[in-house]
């Protein structure tokens, strides 16, 4: 490997992928101005595109570091992100420096800072997602990022802990007084340490943080296991994480613990997920050759990776401490030593190339949607125009009567379409009340009521078999609901279907295939929600009576809360869905009847005075060049916008393979 300090690939990378996501911005917006230019825009295609670049700006790339303390979580993180503010950024020393999940982030348009959210909060029934919306419940303090010392200071609160009665971090539901061995922390003198935060945020205006990335530092297996954010969404949802274990505590049985409950909850390990061997530098010894330590440090892998059950090359054995030495002193023989680029380059083709295709994928779906919508509405009119064209150069040079034939034959065009219109609104009206059905059964509203029928059921519950029972019937009526709600799009789509074939059939209303609303991935989120409480169901009851109840609870909330969120987007969705089904048949529509009224008024005008005649044709065919060039124009915007798409997920690609 090259010995080139700060190579930072992981940051170049980012970069790349971030510049690529701009890129994409932009040809939206080039797109949305065009739209707007050139009249055809109406308030729901604006708001589809609307949304579509704010959902890019808001795409964000999630990095977990997950394992028990003191194993390099910190360390790893400053060598890989931080290197270059000469120092240590996160507090990374012996013992639990670490005491609370911390989330670090920009958040343009914030002052830098770190904000607290008190321990105490655990108290209270809200899960960790209901906090965040609420700034005045967190304890702020300023980060001056230019002082290496006020930095330090600032970050140092999150190591702060307290001592509290034994009864009162029982309650907090972090102390198990009938298991003192499982707990964080042992009582002396009845009191017990606990941390002074539940959860921190550190908004810090970084260049990777800028691109969007997110890093997650989590404390050691006790807090992972009592925050249930962290369990049910903040690691399963994280776009990579990275579980480390340290070379001179090899793989213990907590570690194993986290491995098994948080990192591979189901089936082998997703792509994403990758594990780090630190410390490697312990086993650095200057009277053993090089290739003896390096045979050593493999045997320690292959251990690791039979406790895991995982193939070798997925372990990525490094020394953190000594990767941020030599990027700092910008010493590259260190720095291909330590082992760090290697790690940095498997989290970048791990996460980068699939980012790229579920972000450029998703665009790209939801663009073809929206264009495919504008499209039928410029092949109606153009052939409106054409019909037309048609139609007058047959009136070329005939007499009166042939005009007045016409003009009859298009009056009862139009009056054969307005008996139509009839019913496309007595259509419009049953589609409502569809669509109202279909939105009450993705509605907040009925998931309230049931998640606290459950919640009573669960209470009432004191044997794992009542507990179970609740549970599983909260999920099935969520599940019940869903499908509900998966039948009743359906209907709604063949309704549109048929309709939208029916106008095509007797008036040559462009055909338009509706896409159908999927519930899969409300669907997916469920049943990985229900998959995940149930493994930690088990953990938690095999916990002493007095903390379990009130840890269970906190569990169902987050469950609920997640739940609540999946109805949420879902609900969303599927307003989107059913607006988007029928706005472009009531455009076509719309236009369709305009341009029989302008026919029938053209062909009135050439029936009074017949010099009309090649005015209309001409002002027609410069209609018709018009039409072309929008078309051309429009598909040109979208083959840029997919080119782009397509290019660098290829290169993504051979990169990967590469
Ligand atoms: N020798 C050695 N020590 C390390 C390395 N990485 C971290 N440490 C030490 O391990 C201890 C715990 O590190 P820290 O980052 O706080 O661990 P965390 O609790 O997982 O965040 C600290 O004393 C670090 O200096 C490494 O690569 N080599
Ligand atoms: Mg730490």
């Amino acid at each position: 490997m090259a010995a080139v300090p700060h190579p930072e690939r992981f940051g170049n990378q980012l970069e790349e992928y971030s510049a690529w996501r701009s890129d994409l911005v932009a040809g939206i917006r080039a797109l949305q101005e065009w739209i707007t230019d050139q009249e055809l825009s109406d308030a729901q295609t604006e708001l589809r595109i609307q949304r579509l670049i704010d959902r890019l700006h808001d795409d964000t790339l999630q990095v977990a570091f997950v394992a028990e303390f003191s194993r390099g979580k910190s360390e790893l993180i400053n060598a890989m992100f931080f290197a270059e503010f000469g120092q240590r950024v996160l507090p990374s020393s012996a013992g639990r420096t670490t005491m609370c999940p911390t989330e670090i982030l920009y958040e343009a348009g914030a002052a830098p800072s770190v904000r607290l959210l008190p321990i105490e909060t655990r108290k209270q029934s809200h899960p960790l997602t209901e906090w965040k919306k609420f700034n005045d419940e967190w304890v702020t303090f300023p980060l001056d990022v230019g002082s290496a010392e006020s930095l330090a200071g600032a970050l140092s609160h999150l190591s702060e802990t307290m001592r509290v009665s034994a009864a009162e971090a029982t309650e907090l539901g972090l102390h198990d007084a009938d298991d003192p061995s499982g707990g964080t922390v042992v009582p002396i003198d009845g009191t017990v340490e606990i941390p002074r935060w539940r959860h921190a945020i550190v908004n810090f205006p970084h260049p990777v943080l800028k691109q969007g990335l997110v890093i997650l530092d989590t404390p050691g297996l006790n807090a992972i296991g009592t925050e249930p954010e962290l369990t049910l969404n903040l690691i399963p949802n994280a776009h990579a994480v990275i579980f480390i274990l340290a070379a001179d505590t090899g793989v213990t049985k907590t570690d194993a613990e986290i491995w098994r409950n948080h990192i591979v909850t189901s089936g082998p390990l997703q792509r994403g997920r990758l594990v780090a061997l630190n410390k490697i530098d312990g086993m650095w010894d200057e009277l053993r050759s090089p290739a003896a330590v390096d045979a050593e440090i493999q045997k320690q892998v292959g251990t690791c990776a039979n406790l895991l059950g995982l193939p070798e090359k997925q372990i990525f054995p490094v020394s953190a401490q000594k990767a941020l030495v030599a990027k700092v002193n910008g010493d590259g023989a260190l720095l291909a030593r330590s082992r760090l680029l290697m790690l940095e380059h498997a989290l970048a083709r791990d996460l980068i190339p699939t980012k790229h295709e579920l972000v450029g994928n998703a665009c790209l779906a939801d663009l073809k949607d929206v264009t495919a919508g504008l499209m039928a509405i410029l092949d109606t009119r153009g052939r409106n125009i054409r019909e037309q064209l048609g139609e007058l150069s047959t009136l070329r040079g005939k007499n009166e009567s042939v005009v007045a034939t016409m003009m009859d034959k298009v009056g009862a065009e139009k009056e054969q379409f307005e008996k139509g219109l009839q019913r496309f609104i007595a259509l419009r009206s049953v589609f409502s009340q569809h669509t109202n059905d279909l939105l009450t059964h993705l509605g907040v509203e009925t998931l309230k009521r049931e998640a606290k029928r459950s919640q009573k059921a669960m209470e009432d519950a004191h044997f794992t078999v009542g507990l179970r029972a609740a549970m599983a019937g909260f999920f099935a009526n969520v599940r019940a609901n869903l499908s509900a709600a998966a039948n009743q799009s359906a209907e709604i789509h063949g309704m549109m279907t048929a309709m939208y074939e029916k106008f095509n059939k007797e008036h040559g209303l462009e055909s338009y295939k509706p896409v159908p609303y999927s519930t899969l991935k409300y669907q997916k989120e469920v049943d990985r929600l229900e998959r995940a409480y149930n493994v930690h169901f088990n953990t938690l009851w095999n916990m002493a009576s007095n903390i379990k109840f009130a840890l269970m609870r906190k569990f169902f909330e987050t469950v609920a809360t997640r739940i609540k969120h999946v109805y949420e987007v879902a609900n969303r969705d599927a307003d989107n869905w059913v607006r988007a089904v029928m706005a472009p048949m009531e455009t076509q529509v719309r236009e369709h009847h305009l341009q029989l009224r302008r026919r029938l008024e053209s062909v009135k005008r050439i029936h009074n005075a017949t010099e009309e005649l090649e005015g209309r044709m001409h002002e027609l065919e410069e209609k018709k060049k018009a039409t072309e060039t929008q078309v051309e124009q429009l598909n040109r915007l979208i083959g840029r916008i997919e080119v782009g798409v397509r290019t660098q997920q290829t290169l993504a690609l051979t990169r990967d393979a590469a």
